[in-house]
């Protein structure tokens, strides 16, 4: 009957409106939904993998094809390597000169730019097989870490400064003084560009900010202590801070990984609670 007809329909509705409001409350932090995400946000480990103990990862990328590119510091372990994705195998490597300690990495194109520490010199890499292809001076006063939208790479050296840099002219286009409700936010290292926000780690905390690259402006926190804190109750003495975002844009992916870790992880985000 048409009563009978109309009341299936509307319980349908209900159902369908509940169903869809569960799925938004449990996808409404993660990155790549529409929903922006939380100022303060947790994490969830999805998966995790083999890392290199021994490198001392200074920069952190995700090239596709569950590819890597890192960047390895320390007075004579210092490199930029391929790293398969689920073994960590280091696939192919290029090693920097004894005096070089290798910092922020970055692919733009085909080119794997590369700064180091306390030095101006920065390279330039063929992403194929890690030939060099060209040597320049940093641009900014010291190399900590790189990331790029596309179109400019972002850098950090170690202040509050979040700077763009022209990859044709290599110099200093913009700078911002990045700051969390008025109060600048020192110690800016590796960077990763995930949707149209620079990430920072902060260096010596286990605290990610979510930068705006129009302004400087931090719109949010992540806050992970659990992975390093993890690692040491598992007798991990050696490892060095946080440091390594890489962001997956095809599969919305996020990967963490530190200096020294054998681990690298998987990460979702979660609301803080
Ligand atoms: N930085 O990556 C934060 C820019 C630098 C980390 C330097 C850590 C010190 C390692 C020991 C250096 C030996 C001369
Ligand atoms: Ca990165």
């Amino acid at each position: 009957t048409y009563r009978h007809a109309s009341f299936l329909i509307s319980a349908f509705l209900f159902i369908s409106v509940l169903i869809l409001l569960s799925i938004s409350w449990n996808t409404r932090s993660v990155i790549g939904s529409h929903r922006p995400l939380d100022p303060i946000c947790g994490i969830e480990v999805v998966n995790e993998f083999p890392h290199d103990p021994n490198a001392f990862t200074q920069g952190l990328l995700y090239a596709g094809n569950d590819t890597f590119f890192e960047s390895t510091g320390l007075y004579g372990r210092s490199s930029v390597r391929k790293v398969a994705l689920g073994t960590g195998k280091v696939e192919a490597i290029q090693n920097l000169h004894k005096s070089y300690f290798g910092e922020g990495l970055t692919l733009l194109g085909e080119r794997l730019f590369q700064v180091t520490w306390l030095k101006k010199t920065a390279f330039i890499y063929d992403s194929n097989n890690l030939s060099k292809v060209e040597m320049f001076t940093n641009p900014m006063p010291d190399g900590w870490g790189l990331a790029t939208d596309g179109k400019v790479l972002f850098g950090s050296d170690g202040t509050s400064t979040l700077y763009a840099i022209d990859p044709q002219s290599l110099k200093v286009v913009k700078r911002h003084i990045v700051r969390y409700k008025g109060h600048e936010v020192h110690n800016l290292n590796e960077l990763e560009y995930v949707n149209g926000e620079v990430w920072a780690n902060v260096w010596q905390t286990d605290c990610i900010a979510r930068i705006s690259g129009k302004d400087g402006v931090v719109l949010g926190w992540i806050y992970l202590p659990n992975l390093r804190e993890g690692l040491v109750a598992a007798e991990n003495r050696g490892i060095d801070v946080l440091n390594g975002i890489a962001w997956d844009q095809g599969k919305n992916r996020l990967f963490l990984t530190g200096k020294l870790w054998p681990k690298l992880y998987e990460i979702k985000l979660r609301p803080q609670t």
